[in-house]
C-alpha cells in the first residue's frame, strides 16, 4: 500500500522532519505493509491546492495551515489571533493536543469538509522580518505586510495600520525582492530557508502569535481503514507531538545562529518593551471581534474556550 503525504513548506523544514518521522513510523510499526511517500513544497501546489488534493483523495495527508486554511474553515482562524497563546511553548503544545474538549470542537469542524484532523502544533514563533525598524502599532502605517490568505489576518493587520497583502508561501521572497511588499511573518526557521532575511533589514521577535499548523487526513480514507490501521495512524500521530516541539525549537535555535553569520548586517530585535507588547495587544483586541462576525455565537464560545484553557494549564504550570 502506498500512502502519500503533502507538505507546505521545503526539504529540511519543520514540516519535512514531522512527515520523515511519520515515514519512518509507519513504515516500521506496518512491517513494511505501508510505503509513505513524501510531496515537499513546490511539487503539488499552494497549501490550498494541497487541501484540495486531500479532499479529492488524490494524496492521504497533508499539512493545512490555519493561515490558509482558514478560508474552508474560518473557526481555526482562532490560532492567528494576536497576543492570545501563552508565552511558554509547552503549555501551548498541552492546550493544542491534550483538551478533549477543544479536540472534540476541531474534530468535528474539520468532519463538515471532510477532513480528519490529527494533531495540531506549533512550529514557533511568527517573527517580522520587514525592511524599516517597528517598534509601536504606529510603525506599520502603510506597511505592506505580506500574510497568508486567510481574512482573519488582513484584519489582525489592518487593526496596527499596515496594508496587509496575501500572497502564497512562494511568492513571498520575489515581492520582497521586488519591492511590493514590504515586510512579512514566519518563524525563524522558514525565514532561513526561504531566504527571506536576505531581502529584508529587520528581524523582529514581537512574540504576537505562534505559528500553528494541522496535520490532517481525508476523512472517508480513514473510516475505511481497518481499526488497527487507524490505531497505527493515531499511535504514531500522537507519539510525533514531543518529537516535533523539540525539533522545532532546535531549528529556530540553530537558524537563527545561521541567519546572523549570513548577514551580520540584520537588525535583530530580540523583544519588544513591554510597552510596546502591551501597544500591540490592545491594538489587537477589535480583532477577535472580528474572528465572532466572521465565525458567529460558535467562535465565541471556542475563543473563550481557548482562552480558560491556556489559563488552567497556566495555573496548573506555576507550582
Ligand atoms: O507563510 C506561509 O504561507 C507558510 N509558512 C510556513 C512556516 N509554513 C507553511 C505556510 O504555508
Amino acid at each position: 500500500v502506498q500512502w502519500r503525504f503533502a507538505i507546505e513548506e521545503t526539504i529540511g523544514s519543520v514540516q519535512h522532519r514531522y512527515a520523515l518521522k511519520f515515514k519512518e513510523l509507519i513504515e516500521t510499526r506496518s512491517e513494511g505493509k505501508i510505503e509513505v511517500t513524501i510531496y515537499p513544497y513546490g511539487t503539488l501546489g499552494t497549501s490550498d491546492q494541497i487541501t484540495e488534493l486531500v479532499d479529492m483523495e488524490v494524496i492521504q495527508f497533508a499539512m493545512a495551515s490555519p493561515g490558509h486554511l482558514g478560508k474552508l474553515i474560518p473557526e481555526v482562524q482562532v490560532f492567528l489571533l494576536h497576543f492570545l497563546f501563552s508565552d511558554d511553548d509547552e503549555i501551548n503544545n498541552k492546550v493544542l493536543n491534550e483538551d478533549p474538549k477543544l479536540q472534540e470542537t476541531f474534530d468535528e469542524l474539520y468532519a463538515r469538509k471532510d477532513l480528519k484532523l490529527l494533531s495540531i502544533f506549533s512550529e514557533g514563533w511568527q517573527v517580522w522580518t520587514t525592511k524599516k525598524d517597528i517598534q509601536k502599532p504606529d510603525d506599520f502605517q502603510g506597511v505592506k505586510m505580506r500574510v497568508m490568505t486567510t481574512p482573519l489576518l488582513l484584519a489582525a493587520y489592518e487593526a496596527y495600520g499596515a496594508s496587509p497583502t496575501p500572497l502564497p508561501y512562494s511568492e513571498v521572497y520575489s515581492a520582497l525582492q521586488l519591492n511590493m511588499i514590504d515586510g512579512q511573518e514566519n518563524p525563524v526557521f522558514a525565514i532561513q530557508e526561504m531566504n527571506f532575511y536576505e531581502v529584508t533589514d529587520w528581524m523582529i521577535f514581537a512574540r504576537h502569535a505562534p505559528f500553528i499548523t494541522t496535520a490532517v487526513t481525508n476523512r472517508e480514507f480513514f473510516n475505511s481503514l481497518p481499526p488497527k490501521r487507524q490505531q497505527l495512524v493515531l499511535g504514531v500521530v500522537s507519539d510525533l507531538n514531543g518529537y516535533i516541539l523539540d525539533v522545532q525549537k532546535q531549528f529556530n535555535r540553530e537558524r537563527l545562529n545561521l541567519i546572523r553569520k549570513n548577514r551580520p548586517k540584520l537588525n535583530i530585535v530580540d523583544e519588544l518593551t513591554p510597552e510596546a507588547r502591551i501597544a500591540f495587544r490592545e491594538a489587537s483586541q477589535p480583532v477577535r471581534e472580528q474572528f465572532i462576525e466572521m465565525t458567529g455565537e460558535d467562535g465565541r464560545q471556542l475563543l473563550e474556550e481557548i482562552k480558560a484553557t491556556i489559563k488552567e494549564y497556566e495555573r496548573k504550570q506555576t507550582p
